[in-house]
């Protein structure tokens, strides 16, 4: 008998749930390199490579540990460039008598492995991925029996569940779930920012980077320098330096933004987390010891995990607990198209134009660009939800469906109607001239409110709050911004409204093709 066990490219881990309790003498892995994971939307060349990349390293890494490992690479003789086309034919191939994987991280894929069956006529497995540290079942459970799903009380439940930053007796450390409110900081000048651990591409991902640039030339992104984590032993150098240069300031400057400091005092370890290079209980635990040791305070630490085991945890679940429905949720009625500077970075909103280009450099930006500025500026203008969707996914060397798409549809542009934001993150320019460096040198006024050189930001927020007046004026969180709002005149209502009205006039709509190959 022969198991035949695909491993997806984002199941890069050594303990997935199908390669456990196997006898190797009986089975083939399968691993492939396909054109329509690669194009479903045109990835950027930076994401790519380092999937293949990374593919390629875990594949000798299972051959190193007695694995027979059938790796199909993209220009591989005889590819059918699909996932259920390389399953049948490695089927044939090694004569299986059954399959086992574990399901994949998007609805689009999950629903190719439940054709598997009848497409070989073989037994398949498809085993709950356990990399995560809340079962989808429990996350259901926990969902169906509330009005609201909220994340800071899911949040809470893992804390109890994984023992994190827990007392012996049963309570949060230091007295407080959350410690948020220390976190708000900007930088003062003259801060050393610790910047992430860089690897040099070994031989594997050097062929790898030649056959990104001929194949994919095309799409977004820049492919070189390219020195990110490919190897689990990476990912644990990486996650080292980050607990020791970066964690002790990590609450205090999170939501700061300083023009040419990419990474400021973030991990980046998301593209280790959501390949499977490292776990996420290995990842806070890491953060948890240097917070015993005393290297990293309570408040950077809990912020840390909140990020990973409260809300990586919650979107994965409310991207299964909603999907397919989340894909085409628009509650906002926003069609707008895509402006063409989010490909470019050609626009004078400095903001904008900084956050464009370091995405376009490194496949990356950090929370608070995506949210409040890149996001912001997409809500605001009220652009379409999935074109926006789309940009995420091509962009980040992060982005798979299961946690882009609750992050894009639902927490930044509101198209779920509130399921998971209690209100929309709107904000104008005084937020983020207070959260960045970028207002000094941008060729708009962020103090000036309407008309010619004023931040579009500030037109943009009052028009967007007119708008959508009727939705939003009972939110009791939202009370402020409306009570400011009716206390305007109607003449400075009106030029308000113009000056949206004039700026959102000016944008040229992104050219078709840079998501999505235009249909035939
Ligand atoms: P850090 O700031 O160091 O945070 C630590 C870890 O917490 C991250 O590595 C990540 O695993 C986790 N995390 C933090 N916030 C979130 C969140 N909201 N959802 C899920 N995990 C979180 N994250 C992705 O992994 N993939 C995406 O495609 C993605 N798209 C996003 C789109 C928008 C509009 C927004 C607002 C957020 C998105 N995020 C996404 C969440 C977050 O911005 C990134 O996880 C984070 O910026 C990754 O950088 P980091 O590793 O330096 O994070
Ligand atoms: C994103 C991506 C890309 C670009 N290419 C591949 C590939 O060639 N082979 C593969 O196994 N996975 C790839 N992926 C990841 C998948 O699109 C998808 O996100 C995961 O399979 C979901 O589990
Ligand atoms: Fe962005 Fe407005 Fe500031 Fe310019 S002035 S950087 S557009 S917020």
């Amino acid at each position: 008998m022969t198991m035949l066990i695909p491993v997806l490219g984002d199941q890069l881990s050594p303990t997935l749930a199908s390669l456990r309790d196997v006898d190797r003498a009986q089975a083939v892995v399968l691993m492939m390199e396909v054109w329509d994971e690669a194009t479903y939307v045109r990835h950027h060349k930076k994401k790519i490579a380092l999937i293949f990349a990374a593919m390629r390293h875990f594949a000798a890494e299972l051959r190193g540990d007695g694995w027979t490992v059938d790796y199909v690479a993209l220009d591989a003789p005889g590819n059918t460039h699909s996932f259920t086309g390389e399953v049948a034919r490695a089927a044939k191939r090694h004569a299986a008598t059954a399959i086992r994987t574990v399901a994949g991280g998007e609805y689009r894929v999950r629903q190719a492995q439940d054709g598997w069956a009848a497409q070989t006529g073989l037994p398949v497995d498809i085993l709950e991925d356990d990399r995560f540290v809340c079962p989808l079942p429990d996350f259901y459970a926990w969902a169906q029996g509330r009005r609201e799903q909220r994340m800071e009380y899911f949040y809470r439940d893992m804390r109890r569940r994984t023992g994190l930053l827990m007392t012996a007796d049963g309570q949060p450390e230091g007295g407080k779930w959350n410690y948020d409110h220390d976190n708000r900081d900007t930088p003062p000048r003259g801060v050393n920012y610790p910047a992430p651990e860089r690897f040099a591409p070994d031989a594997i991902t050097s062929e790898v980077l030649a056959l990104v640039a001929q194949r994919f030339a095309g799409h977004f992104g820049d492919l070189e320098p390219f020195a990110l984590p490919v190897t689990r032993a990476q990912a644990l150098v990486a996650l080292e330096h980050f607990i020791a240069a970066a964690l002790p300031d990590f609450g205090r400057y999170q939501d700061a933004m300083i023009a040419g400091q990419d990474y400021l005092f973030h991990s980046s370890l998301s593209l280790c987390l959501n390949l499977g290079l490292l776990g996420p209980i290995e990842v806070c635990e890491a953060a948890v010891a240097a917070y015993a040791r005393g290297d990293a305070p309570l408040n950077a630490v809990e912020g840390f995990v909140r990020q990973i085991i409260g809300w990586r945890e919650y979107m994965r679940g409310m991207y299964w607990w909603d999907m397919p429905r989340l894909a085409t949720r628009n509650a906002l009625d926003a069609h707008r198209p895509l402006p063409d500077f989010y490909w470019t970075g050609d626009t004078g909103m400095r903001c904008l134009a900084e956050s464009v280009g370091q995405t376009k450099r490194e496949a990356y930006a950090h929370h608070i660009q995506r949210l409040m500025v890149l996001g912001n500026f997409a809500l605001l203008a009220g652009i379409d939800p999935q074109a926006v969707s789309d940009w995420y996914l091509v962009v980040y060397f992060d982005a798979y469906e299961w946690v882009e798409m609750p992050n894009v549809i639902g927490m930044s542009q509101f198209a779920d109607g509130g399921a998971i934001a209690s209100k929309p993150y709107v904000s104008s320019g005084a937020y983020i001239d207070r959260m960045s460096d970028y207002c000094g040198r941008c060729r708009y006024d962020v103090k000036k409110k309407t008309g010619e050189g004023a931040c579009p930001f500030n037109a943009l927020y009052w028009d967007f709050l007119a708008r959508h007046e009727k939705r939003f004026a009972g939110n009791a969180r939202m009370r402020n911004m409306y009570g400011t709002w009716g206390r305007f005149s109607p003449e400075k209502q009106a030029e308000y409204r113009e000056s949206a009205a004039a700026f959102l006039d000016t944008l040229t709509p992104a050219a078709e093709g840079w998501a999505r190959q235009p249909a035939a």
